[in-house]
């Protein structure tokens, strides 16, 4: 039995064909005057185009903090025996570490800290609290990239968030170079939801967090939309970060070079916007994927 949400689906996807909606939602959610580390000429080229890059979130030295503990998080057996531990599928080395944020009071300070939270709440205009975290380890010598697609889709239609009033940043932990699997995206392609084709299979993520299926957009679509949009490559010194909207087209490319790229994600969601019931799968993620604690960020 599909548990779908009473709540209005407005972005239909996971049914018999792939359909686009317009966005129906702002993508700042905060007046321009709100106050805040976003200058407003800046949350008008996040508005535009969907992200918004930052040469230094965090200093070197706290990068250093930070990649020390992605270290010990990835060198702990009791964390790679945790069902928060996603693995390479090739080399069995770990490739991603979801609710870090609940795992590592290290991560918990990054999320309180205000450069972060307070960039959170100026583009979604309330409190906010975290929807996911997670380190993408993406070591060397071949880790697997992650395919084209919108968290966001995944996030309606697994997780059960109703509107895009979500934002994501990552924070490189070390160098994003050109070479090794930085992260892509569509810029402008946020303002157009992409329903995809294939219902979701039960238990999805077990498989969708090593190599997402249900979900992914097709190569037309895929064409259409590189054509129309174009592609950026993010790349930016340990440090950087890059604060992206729920519903931009992004994947990135496998990492055969000897350099990491191991980057801290952190989700926010707006607590006008907590999750319902899926709106087109089987069952709820994991709450480690997908916060239920709505609990505001303070
Ligand atoms: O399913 C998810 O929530 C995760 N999957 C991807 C490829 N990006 C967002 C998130 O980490
Ligand atoms: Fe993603």
């Amino acid at each position: 039995m599909t548990t779908t949400s009473p709540v209005t689906d407005l972005y239909p996807s996971r049914g018999a064909t792939e359909v686009s909606t317009p966005r129906q939602d702002p993508v700042v959610w905060g007046s321009p005057g709100t106050p805040g580390p976003i200058a407003a000429g800046e949350l008008s080229s996040f508005e535009r185009d969907g992200f918004l890059a930052i040469d230094q979130l965090i200093g070197a030295d706290e990068v250093a903090v930070y990649h020390q503990e992605l270290e010990r998080l990835v060198n702990d057996p009791a964390i790679r025996m945790d069902e928060r531990s996603i693995v390479e599928p090739k080399s069995k080395e770990i490739r991603s570490v979801f609710e870090v944020h609940r795992i590592s009071e290290v991560f918990a300070k990054l999320v309180r800290d205000e450069r972060v939270v307070g960039r959170a709440r100026q583009i979604l205009g309330s409190d906010v609290y975290v929807h996911q975290s997670r380190i993408n380890v993406k070591p060397g010598f071949g880790a697997s990239g992650f395919y084209w697609h919108s968290d966001f889709e995944t996030w309606h239609a697994e997780d059960g968030l109703p509107n895009m009033r979500t934002v994501s940043v990552s924070i490189a932990l070390t160098e994003n170079y050109d070479t090794n699997g930085g992260l892509m995206i569509m810029p402008g392609s946020h303002r157009t939801f992409l329903g995809c084709a294939g219902a979701t299979p039960k238990d999805n993520y077990k498989k969708s967090l090593q190599m997402q299926d249900a979900g992914t957009p097709s190569d037309e679509a895929l064409t259409r939309m590189a054509s129309e949009y174009g592609i950026k490559l993010f790349t930016g010194k340990a440090g950087s970060a890059t604060w992206f909207d729920c519903n931009c087209m992004h994947g990135s490319g496998d990492n055969i070079t000897p350099f990491p790229r191991s980057n801290v994600f952190i989700v926010f969601n707006s607590v006008e916007n907590t999750a319902v019931e899926p709106f087109s799968a089987p069952v709820r993620r994991p709450e480690f994927i997908g916060a239920r604690d709505f609990t505001p960020v303070r």
